[in-house]
């Protein structure tokens, strides 16, 4: 048998004999728990690069482990808060990591402490700054201090023969994320035949943590097809089991517009799939407040000038008319008939800016509760606004001096980026700008996502060279798709080891990074395996310092990878296996 899946070419209970030589062994992963001196920031590696039971995803800044035990009582164990009043996000956090979270049903269903060791009876959360607490009121924002933002101290610790667990975090948010990592220490005896009680245990444990970059996001697209309000939440909870902390809403597009724009109520009664398939501002703001809960950031992105079909289903006169038989020839884009041959903004006429200043003005006042919003600005068709055949845009450029369309790009950019900070947001803009020399201002920051042509990471290098702030998404495209254990090459891309000679003041400007899920093929009954557990893989890379990018990283990354998509199956998320095996006997 092989408790936690994939390990079809290991025989724990041989190896444990072999490696333990004799001790005592109670029970089979404590016989197994066979510490060496290999160390990471304190963490001890296990022989054989196996991991214990009860290891951490994404793997902390320092953690010691020993092979010491305490025990829990599943009936009367529970998270505290040693100061009074409520506290929103942690009082969330000790609803849901309840009891049938953190002791899951095993063997015979019964469970009880192990008597032979000393009881875990609570774990005291504390805010080391009292100050701090005012954040429980507040949406998370980009940490300005990383040692802090996220930071938590975690201790299972026994003295005189009592045991206590605590963790000291300076803001709310580190506390939420100290309390997933305690929730990874505790693992069950796993009794083969499923007819034994279980026991629970924790190894007596240092735990120093904080997060390498502060962007550690995820990107959906909700336009594709439509995903119903439950489905944001299952997101959510599985980006809080990885430590992320942006969820990047792309939700509109131009294939539908489901976001219920009360300014312009037109947009998702006439673009949304149907009258059901639409995201009501409450329902929006019930979305932004569970992502609050969760420690989590949300960034909306309102995609222009280019990906706007969806735009144009209730305001066509937005769109600017293609002529793709030449100027006497009639509108048409090949792509889209439907549209009666419209594509992209017009940029050419005051109409489009008034109207999208009146839009992101509810964004700002009524919408968003983060102050970056993403602006889309990728993939802008240039065949419609090709001057030779359209003959608007061949005039807009000859009274503006423009030889080149990309000016065309540049005057519609400028003028929304400077619109959208006039109004207190600070603009997030795919790279393609840049890439076309728009002279985009310095605060705003570029997302990248092309990979192909140049390499990504030359790409990266480019942006960062210029200036800007940026975050990385160009290899992590989790809706690209192939045969094998995929999540490796997510893991072994760095957005510093694998970018060529950055300097030090790049690499200060690298936020973090995006995984991406556009869900052209994907939608409700698939998008959650499709997402996990590939973005814990991103996920460690973006949360834990000085990951190898070796195979044999990977190689030790492997197996508590496993661990850690069982520990999210027992959750409930559908999470695809990495490899073959079994989870243990719950899972049956
Ligand atoms: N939709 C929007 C998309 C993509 C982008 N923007 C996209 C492009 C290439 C691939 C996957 C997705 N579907 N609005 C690019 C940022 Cl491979």
């Amino acid at each position: 048998p092989q408790p936690f899946g994939a390990d079809d070419d290991i025989d724990f209970t041989d190896n444990a004999e072999k490696e333990n030589n004799g001790r005592d062994c109670n029970h089979v992963y404590r016989c197994f728990f066979d510490v060496t001196n290999l160390s990471f920031h304190g963490v001890h590696f296990i022989q054989g690069q196996q991991w214990p039971p009860g290891s951490p995803w994404p793997l902390p800044f320092s953690w010691t482990s020993i092979e010491k035990l305490v025990t829990f009582d599943p009936a009367t164990f529970k998270i505290v808060k040693n100061f009074t009043g409520t506290c929103e996000p942690i009082d969330f956090a000790i609803q849901k990591y309840n009891q049938s979270f953190l002791f899951p049903v095993y063997g015979n269903g019964n469970s009880s402490p192990d008597p032979s060791l000393p009881v875990v009876a609570e774990l005291v959360v504390t805010l080391s700054d009292n100050e701090q607490q005012n954040e429980c009121l507040q949406y998370p924002k980009l940490s300005d201090d990383p040692e802090t933002h996220e930071h938590y101290d975690l201790g299972i610790r026994v003295t005189e023969n009592k045991a206590i667990a605590t963790l000291e975090a300076t803001t709310v948010w580190g506390a939420l994320r100290g309390i997933e990592t305690f929730s990874q220490l505790i693992w069950p005896n796993d009794d083969y035949e499923g007819k034994e009680e279980t026991h629970f245990f924790a190894n007596i444990t240092e735990i120093h943590d904080k997060p390498r970059f502060s962007h550690r996001g995820l990107m959906i697209d909700s336009a594709r097809h439509y995903l119903p309000e439950r489905i944001f939440y299952e997101i959510l909870d599985g980006m809080m089991y990885n430590k992320l902390n942006v969820l990047h809403w792309h939700i509109v597009d131009d294939q539908s517009f489901p976001f219920v724009c009360v300014t312009f109520p037109e947009l998702s009664a006439k673009g949304a799939y149907n009258d059901k398939a639409v995201y009501t501002p409450e329902a929006v703001q019930r979305v932004i407040n569970g992502a609050r809960l969760r420690g989590i950031r949300v960034i909306l992105e309102f995609d222009t000038p280019g990906h706007t079909l969806g735009f144009g289903t209730a305001f066509p006169e937005l769109l600017t008319p293609c002529y793709g038989n030449g100027p006497n020839g009639s509108p048409d884009a090949p792509n889209f008939p439907k549209y009666e041959g419209r594509q992209n903004l017009d940029p050419t006429q005051k109409h489009t800016y008034d109207f999208m200043r009146e839009f992101f003005t509810e964004i700002a006042q009524n919408v968003s509760k983060d102050s970056f919003v993403h602006v889309g600005m990728d993939e802008v068709y240039m065949g419609c606004w090709e001057p030779s055949h359209n003959p608007v845009i061949k005039e807009f450029m000859s009274k503006n001096g423009y030889t080149d369309l990309h000016q065309v790009q540049e005057h519609y950019t400028m003028r929304h980026v400077e619109m959208v900070k006039s109004l207190g947001l600070t603009p997030i803009s795919w790279q393609d700008p840049l890439d076309y020399n728009v002279n985009l201002d310095k605060d705003v920051v570029i997302q990248a996502w092309k990979n192909w042509g140049t390499p990504w990471g030359e790409q990266f290098k480019i942006i960062l060279a210029k200036g800007y702030r940026t975050i990385l998404s160009s290899p992590w495209y989790l809706d690209v798709i192939e045969y094998g254990e995929t999540w490796r090459k997510y893991y072994k891309i760095d957005p510093i080891k694998s970018v060529p000679s950055l300097t030090d003041e790049e690499k200060s400007r690298i936020l973090g990074g995006e995984a991406c899920i556009w869900i052209e093929y994907v939608d409700k009954t698939n998008i959650i395996p499709r997402i996990f557990p590939f973005v814990s893989a991103i996920g460690e890379r973006l949360w834990t310092f000085d990951i190898g990018l070796d195979d044999t990283a990977v190689d030790n990354a492997r197996r508590r990878l496993d661990q850690h998509r069982c520990r999210m199956l027992r959750r409930g998320l559908p999470v695809q296996p990495i490899s073959m095996g079994y989870c243990g006997r719950w899972e049956t």
